[in-house]
């Protein structure tokens, strides 16, 4: 009875969340990260890049909500999608539940996060193969934003790594600028926040969204339940041209879809974007 278990560290040398490991799935060193996939009794199978917990199959549903369905309730017209990262597929998968969506283009950096996913994590991945919408592209998500025509897409999603490693670009301004181009008159922009909780996450969602806000006139920043990031609690920031995410939601037209979602719902969207006063005083 071996007892191998797989440790994230929160604070260096003192905060750690530790999941059991049942499986060994995949460990591999990409062009890009290390990649490691892993089965949990009560997480089930779960995939770490470069150390970090990307995604797990009992949490994941919580992100890929959020990602995705808050944005749509604010502007029920969106029908061109970019999503820059989002190997494992959950993404997409929310994005193309939406029938009014014509396109999906997702530009992923590193190809064998996606093949990993597809071969251990359908829950997600199962989208590459169901999705005619959805045109996969492996690229530099940077490189891809500063070629894209302008007023392309209506809504950008990032769902990147951390601010350290290849996620690295995704946090600047030029990026961000090149995201402000690329949509159109109504476009959202959601990217990956960080946590707020321990010191090194609060420094990064500051920095992150200071540079967001001299670029998008509306600019905020909502929270959900991860119980496998630090702390729980995560971000993703709402960035737009035109539409404020509480003023301009859409409850009555997002119900009338009658999507069934296990996280989001209109009332939490309200709450989702009410912050907590140390939050509040960063941004
Ligand atoms: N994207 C990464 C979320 C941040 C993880 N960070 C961490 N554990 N420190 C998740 C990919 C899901 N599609």
């Amino acid at each position: 009875n071996s007892d191998l278990w797989f440790s994230e560290y929160y604070m260096d040398d003192d905060v750690k969340l530790s999941l059991k490991i049942d499986e060994v799935l995949h460990v591999e060193q990409t062009p890009f990260q290390k990649l490691e996939m892993f089965r949990n009794e009560t997480f089930g199978v779960f995939m770490v890049l470069d150390g970090y917990t990307q995604v797990t199959e009992k949490d994941e549903f919580v992100y890929h909500d959020m990602i995705c369905h808050p944005a749509m309730c604010v502007n029920p017209n969106i029908k061109n999608v970019l999503i820059i990262g989002g190997g494992d597929g959950g993404t997409a998968r929310e994005v193309a539940r939406y029938k009014s969506i014509e396109k999906i283009d997702m530009v992923e950096i590193d190809e064998a996060v996606v093949r990993a996913c597809e071969k251990f994590m359908p829950s997600t991945s199962s989208v590459y193969s169901s999705e005619p919408r959805l045109n996969l592209m492996f690229d530099d998500g940077l490189k891809f934003v500063k070629e894209a025509p302008a007023g392309a897409y209506d809504l950008i999603l990032v769902d990147s790594t951390d601010p350290a490693g290849p996620g690295e670009g995704l946090f600047t301004v030029g990026f961000y600028q090149d995201c402000f181009r690329v949509l159109s008159d109504n476009g959202i922009l959601i990217n990956q926040h960080e946590g707020a909780f321990y010191d090194g996450d609060i420094e990064e969602m500051k920095k992150a969204h200071a540079k967001i806000k001299k670029t998008f006139p509306i600019a905020k920043v909502f929270g959900f339940n991860t119980p496998t990031y630090a702390s729980g609690y995560w971000y993703f920031g709402f960035a737009s041209k035109a539409l404020d995410p509480m003023k301009d939601m859409k409850p009555e037209a997002w119900n009338a879809l009658g999507l069934e979602t296990r996280y989001y719902n209109t009332d939490l969207h309200k709450g989702a974007f009410s912050l907590p006063n140390y939050v509040k005083e960063i941004l």
